[in-house]
């Protein structure tokens, strides 16, 4: 007779739904312990590219999700106002959507799956022969261990794995507000205002704002200044400073300034290793990563997937071997993303327009549902 093997999952956010998900599709019983009393995420907008989408695509989510998301004519680059590129972005899979709706559609079919999540539930640590311990002093074994708790993950921390951080100059507040496009329309008829549009203005002062249309009613709006700039950085935002700096944006930036909103520092996190007997580690708590290339929550779900295949092909007796051979194939590309993500923070480059070519799209173009991903071709 053959059991089901068991898998227990620190965080439901987008790594660790992910993870469930995909574990309980392929037979496991999986729980997740989500440490908030509610099961919603923070933030507004988000943009998904080919890599999360394919794992989206398997798990069955994409109908769902994309009955209520937007894929942009164009991602239009701006200095000052003044257009610095158009990228259709032909050939590439991207779409921008709202957090709660990806959330919810994440949430659906992970339960769908089977899956069960316990809410209000925190996880204090685990250890590598496949215990957890909860805040509350219960504990749990399982075959595998999979910490998706995020950037301040307590499994990574409980583990003592090594961690390298490294802050940025720049952050960001991010809002969901009502698309107001009739009114924008009205300041600036020869707008697309259906394009993903990236605003820079670096000159007299460093201030961005990212315009995100996720569907016919709801704009991502993210509004970016240095750490030390205080009044750039202020919550609620500044009215007057951010629309006398972007006049053409002022009817979605008043909906902004009524919202509360948090500034969140730029930040990327390196960790020595992402695997210690049968605890894995994935998203944020493995990996947070800067922005700019809008993958952190793509090769979370990317990690999550190929994580699930792993664990599943490996014997019992075998697991840790088989984490450490995932984490040493699958790395490689998030680390690469990283550092693109890290270097576009640091050099601002992304201001230049144009930039969506070549080694940059490697991770929004791979395919981590491939299984052929890894051969050599001649
Ligand atoms: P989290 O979302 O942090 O989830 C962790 C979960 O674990 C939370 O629900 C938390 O409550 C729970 N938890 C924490 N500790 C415990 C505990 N001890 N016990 C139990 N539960 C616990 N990514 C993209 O792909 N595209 C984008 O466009 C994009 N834009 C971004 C813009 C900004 C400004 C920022 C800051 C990030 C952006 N990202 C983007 C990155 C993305 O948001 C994150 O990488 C992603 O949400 C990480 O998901 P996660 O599930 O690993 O972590
Ligand atoms: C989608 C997206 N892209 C870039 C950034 C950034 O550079 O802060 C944030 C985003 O949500």
């Amino acid at each position: 007779m053959t059991t089901r093997r068991h898998a227990e999952i620190s965080g439901a956010g987008f790594a660790g739904l992910t993870a469930a998900a995909a574990l309980a599709k392929r037979g496991w019983s999986v729980r997740v312990h989500e440490r908030s009393s509610d099961l919603r995420t923070e933030g507004a907008g988000i943009v998904l590219w080919g890599n999360s989408l394919r794992v989206l695509d398997r798990l069955g989510a994409t109908p769902d999700l994309e009955s209520r998301a937007m894929r942009s004519p164009a991602y239009e680059t701006r200095m000052n106002n003044v257009i610095k590129s158009q990228e259709d972005m032909e050939g590439v899979r991207w779409i921008s959507v709202t957090r709660p709706h990806l959330y919810r559609t994440l949430l659906t079919v992970a339960r769908e799956a089977g899956v069960e999540i316990v809410a209000g539930s925190e996880v204090s640590g685990a250890t590598p022969d496949g215990v957890l311990t909860l805040a509350s002093g219960e504990t749990a074994r399982a075959d595998l261990i999979v910490g998706a708790d995020g950037v301040n993950s307590a499994v990574r921390d409980a583990l003592g794995i090594p961690l390298r951080r490294e802050r940025s100059r720049d952050g960001i507040t991010r809002f969901l507000v009502p698309r107001r496009k009739a009114d924008l329309q009205a300041l600036e008829p020869d707008t697309e205002w259906d394009n993903y549009i990236d605003f820079w203005n670096l000159e007299p002062r460093v201030l961005r704002v990212l315009y995100v249309p996720c569907n016919a009613e709801e704009l991502y709006i993210a509004l970016m200044a240095p750490v030390d700039d205080s009044q750039g950085s202020k919550v609620p935002i500044d009215l007057e400073l951010w629309s006398s700096n972007f006049p053409h944006l002022r009817p979605v930036l008043e909906e902004a300034a009524q919202l509360p909103g948090r500034y969140y520092g730029y930040q990327t996190t390196r960790l020595d290793h992402w695997t210690e007997g049968r605890v894995a580690l994935i998203g944020d708590a493995a990996h947070a990563m800067c922005p700019a290339l809008a993958q952190g929550a793509g090769t979370a779900m990317q990690n999550a997937w190929t994580l699930a295949e792993a664990a599943t092909a490996s014997s019992d007796a075998d697991m840790a071997a088989s984490l450490s051979g995932w984490e040493r194939r699958e790395r490689p590309y998030t680390d690469r993303a990283q550092d693109r993500s890290q270097y576009y923070a640091d050099t601002r480059q992304m201001a230049e327009g144009s930039q969506f070519q070549g080694d940059i799209l490697e991770t929004a173009l791979y395919d981590p549902t491939d299984p052929h991903r890894h051969e050599v071709t001649a």
